[in-house]
């Protein structure tokens, strides 16, 4: 009797779970033992960190891989009824913005006094909420076969790439769904100011040949010869740079903003207690070698995780002093975005 409750039982669990795949909805995770990661690093290393973390813990991760402003926009969807457990990686401005929101919660990690101070101070500007876990510079990049095949200069400032020689020449992404883009974005209004830098915006608009959903797909683009230039973070240039010698990446000669890589666990998460063991783990130099081991080569936040040779030496880059707090609020967030949609997206070519 008691078997044939059991096996009844199971019938109806694996009713339900059938009838959760087929309804797409994913089964609820709340035991201890799972975790829902939202990712928002390159592909590979999403991959490689969820696989070391379910090894190291026997916490079972489910992982999206998405862009940083598509995660923002998705945890922002779902508050009401959270579905993701903790937000790793991706630039910072959006996790100051959810931060704000109260979308995300407070967490002191024991790891925080192994952190560079550009790391702790993102976590004490955000309340506690999102801390550092890595940095990088924006930049672009081109491939020299490319532009030498067709006679075009080799760019090494952001005004090269208004050249009309570049028409069509230039890819970068949406900043509505990239982290990249919404930095390039912000770093443009704080090197020229906002009406310059819209001008700035509007003209790199007659070179662009795409807009792309993804921060780091320009780079590939490079790579293939798909586009002649891209604009995207250094490090993701490096990348394609390391296995294709006609790609060059370039600090640009006026400066150039920078990102704080972060991480925040999402307010009403189902298994909070992984979440934390997760943000802990990501912390450590044994999690932080992974970047580099998949080829990504940001400087990571753990004062003992070495920084990779191939990671553009940030002291030697004209970086400006982004102002991190101002462009991760809400407003300033959604007013750029607007502007940008409103006032470069939307024009002709
Ligand atoms: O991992 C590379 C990287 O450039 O990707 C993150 C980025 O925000 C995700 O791409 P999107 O621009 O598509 O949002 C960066 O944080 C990171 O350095």
């Amino acid at each position: 009797m008691k078997k044939s409750m059991k096996q009844s039982g199971l019938q109806v669990a694996g009713i339900v779970s059938l009838a959760l795949a087929t309804l797409g909805a994913p089964s609820p995770a709340t035991a201890e033992d799972s975790l829902v990661l939202y990712c928002a690093v390159n592909e590979p290393w999403c991959r490689a960190a969820s696989s070391a973390f379910e090894r190291e813990t026997g916490i079972k991760v489910a992982m999206t891989r998405k862009s940083s402003g598509e995660i923002y926009a998705q945890v922002k969807a779902e508050s009401a009824n959270p579905r993701g457990d903790i937000w790793w990686g991706g630039t910072g401005d959006p996790h100051v913005t959810a931060a704000q929101e109260g979308l995300t919660v407070e967490y002191k990690s024991p790891m925080l006094g192994e952190l560079q101070d550009w790391a702790v101070r993102q976590w004490e500007q955000a309340k506690g909420r999102t801390v550092g876990i890595y940095s990088g510079a924006l930049g672009f990049g081109y491939n020299a076969k490319i532009l030498k095949s067709r006679n075009l200069p080799e760019p090494k400032c952001w005004a090269d790439l208004l050249d009309p020689k570049f028409r069509d020449e230039v890819q970068v992404a949406d900043p509505n769904s990239s982290g990249t883009a919404y930095t390039l974005l912000a770093t443009i209004v704080q090197i020229m100011g906002e009406d310059k830098g819209f001008e700035y915006l509007k003209s790199l608009h007659k070179n662009v040949n795409q807009y792309t959903k993804s921060g780091a797909a320009p780079a590939k683009a490079v790579s293939l010869g798909e586009t002649a230039i891209g604009i995207v973070f250094m490090h993701d240039m490096i990348t394609m740079a390391i296995e294709n010698p006609d790609v060059k990446t370039v600090a640009p000669c006026e400066g150039t903003g920078y990102e704080i890589g972060s991480m925040s666990i999402i307010k009403g998460a189902r298994n909070p207690e992984s979440a934390k063991k997760f943000y802990d783990w990501a912390l450590t130099p044994a999690a932080q070698v992974l970047g580099a081991e998949t080829k990504q080569f940001q400087v990571p936040s753990n004062k003992n995780t070495p920084i990779p040779p191939e990671a553009p030496k940030l002291s030697e880059i004209k970086l400006i002093n982004y102002d991190f707090e101002k462009y991760g609020s809400v407003d300033e967030r959604r007013r750029l975005l607007a502007k940008w949609d409103r006032e470069v997206k939307s024009l002709p070519k």
